[in-house]
């Protein structure tokens, strides 16, 4: 079990254990932050915060910006300074913005200048906005502030630290509110005892700072281990590849789509430094993990976690890894499956997935709370099946299965088969209301460029790898599947489309 002492702040714990002229942030363009120089940084804008822009303990600051080392310095400060982070990504629009910072009643906003016209347009009432990284006359650079240590409050360990927002794959946003000591339960427990990370990893990778995947990734983890991280803007597979070639990384933290990307451009970029490949965000098609392992020998991680959870609850890493599963309960977190009543299910049978552990769903004034958290367990909306052998294998999201003439289809199942064809790198399989089966599988595909269009190939292929029965009806050709901005598919909108 783990145990934090009553008063507790994350971000000091985070930063005051690694000597100073250890590195803590890099940036793609060889910038290099020693810790010495990030708790200089993050003491400078916390005065700022507290002496010049009014923050007192428990306000709510919104911070938005691309990933860079000045961003995870204010997340940091704002901690520091006893209030509340409320992370929101850099695409977030004016729209989305104004709503997130009404639920979390936010009363002041840190947002890199070169985005900040999103949350001028947003006019939040009452909102006051500073940027950070310009040159205007609101810019952190023009604040008073000070050169001396800043006294960090005293904050409790279940004094509230964060809310970082998920709208899952569709709703209005829900927003989950995190302790300080939920931030380091998730490096205690995911971090510690699936990744093990040691004091000279470079921790890179795609996840933005707004979403808890990524801040758990590239900040709370590498800074808990003493390590570092090298924080990169633009993080997509095309540059993830130079990047860790160029700057040694270690750890990688990014999606299957991007491992599966990255499988084509391999060629002529060294990246044996790379020790551990984290995927989550998105189950893991076992074809994924196996086409990653063939090609560089690594064994990927795979992972579910979640927004309400902080980060991710069931993995496996190294020998204990059993591909086309999710893992097994991380230490420190419990899990089963159980029927819609809330009653557990035997091994084998697919059910509703149930966790529970040091972290909690607490929704921020939010009805769906009740929905999240039954009878102490947090039901994710997941359908997973355990085997005997106690892993747990992603079927679908509650929503996503197709009932065809009686017959039950996990979409995720035909889509890992799809995507052992060579020339398929996405797909997702989507109901289509049918007057005489209920419903029939469709399948959305992108496909390498040149290749041929051929549903009837398609088709061919999967009858040979899957019951003719989860064969989709239809395939329909795309050049690219809706997406959330942190990458999750959204099959809600081809469902839609599906049902026009
Ligand atoms: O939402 C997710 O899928 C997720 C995965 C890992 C860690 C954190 C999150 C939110």
């Amino acid at each position: 079990e783990l145990r934090y002492p009553e008063r507790l702040n994350a971000a000091v714990e985070l930063l005051a254990r690694t000597a100073p002229e250890r590195p803590a942030f890099r940036t793609a363009d060889g910038e290099v932050w020693t810790y010495g120089q990030l708790r200089a940084r993050v003491d400078r804008i916390a005065h700022a915060l507290t002496s010049h822009l009014g923050v007192v303990p428990g306000n709510r600051v919104l911070l938005r910006g691309p990933t860079t080392p000045r961003l995870a310095a204010c997340w940091l400060a704002v901690l520091k300074a006893g209030a509340v982070a409320v992370t929101v990504l850099a695409q977030q629009r004016a729209h989305e913005l104004r709503t997130m910072c009404e639920i979390a009643r936010v009363s002041h906003a840190l947002c890199d200048a070169r985005v900040a016209d999103d949350l001028v347009k947003a006019d939040v009432p009452g909102l006051r906005l500073t940027t950070y990284g310009g040159d205007g006359p609101d810019d952190l650079s023009r604040l008073p502030t000070s050169e001396e240590p800043y006294a960090p409050v005293d904050t409790a360990a279940d004094d509230v630290a964060l809310i970082a927002f998920t709208s899952g794959t569709t709703g209005r946003p829900k927003g989950c509110v995190h302790f300080h000591r939920d931030l380091l339960a998730i490096a205690d427990t995911f971090s510690r005892h699936v990744l093990g990370p040691r004091p000279d990893d470079v921790f890179a990778g795609s996840p933005p700072l707004g979403f808890t995947f990524g801040l758990g990734g590239l900040v709370i983890f590498p800074l808990r281990a003493g390590a570092s991280a090298l924080l990169l803007e633009q993080a997509g597979p095309r540059q993830l590849l130079p990047a860790i070639a160029a700057h040694r990384v270690s750890v990688l933290f990014t999606a299957p789509t991007a491992y599966r990307a990255m499988l084509d451009e391999l060629d002529g970029y060294d990246i044996t430094s790379l020790r551990r490949c984290v995927s989550a965000g998105e189950n893991l098609p076992a074809a994924t993990w196996r086409a990653w392992h063939e090609r560089t020998g690594l064994r990927v991680i795979n992972g579910i976690g979640a927004t309400e959870l902080l980060h991710i609850f069931i993995s496996a890493a190294d020998g204990l890894i059993r591909p086309g599963t999710t893992g097994v309960p991380v230490p420190g977190w419990q899990a089963r499956i159980q029927d819609a009543d809330g009653r557990p299910l035997p091994d084998g049978e697919p059910g509703l997935l149930a966790v529970r552990g040091p972290v909690g769903c607490r929704y921020l004034a939010d009805p769906r709370q009740r929905q999240y958290v039954r009878g102490g367990w947090n039901i994710t909306g997941d359908t997973y099946v355990r085997g005997s052998d106690g892993y747990f294998r992603y079927v679908a999201r509650a929503d996503d299965m197709i009932i065809s003439a009686g017959y039950n289809i996990a979409g995720p199942e035909v889509e890992d088969a799809l995507l052992r064809h060579p020339d398929v790198i996405e797909t997702a399989v989507v109901g289509r209301p049918d007057p005489t089966r209920g419903q029939i599988a469709v399948a959305y595909t992108v496909l390498r460029a040149g290749a041929s269009r051929d549903p009837e190939a398609l088709r061919a292929f999967l009858l040979a790898e899957l019951a003719p029965y989860k064969c989709p009806r239809e395939f329909l050709f795309v050049d690219a599947l809706p997406r959330t901005a942190t990458g999750k598919l959204q099959r809600f909108r081809l469902r839609m489309e599906e049902s026009a």
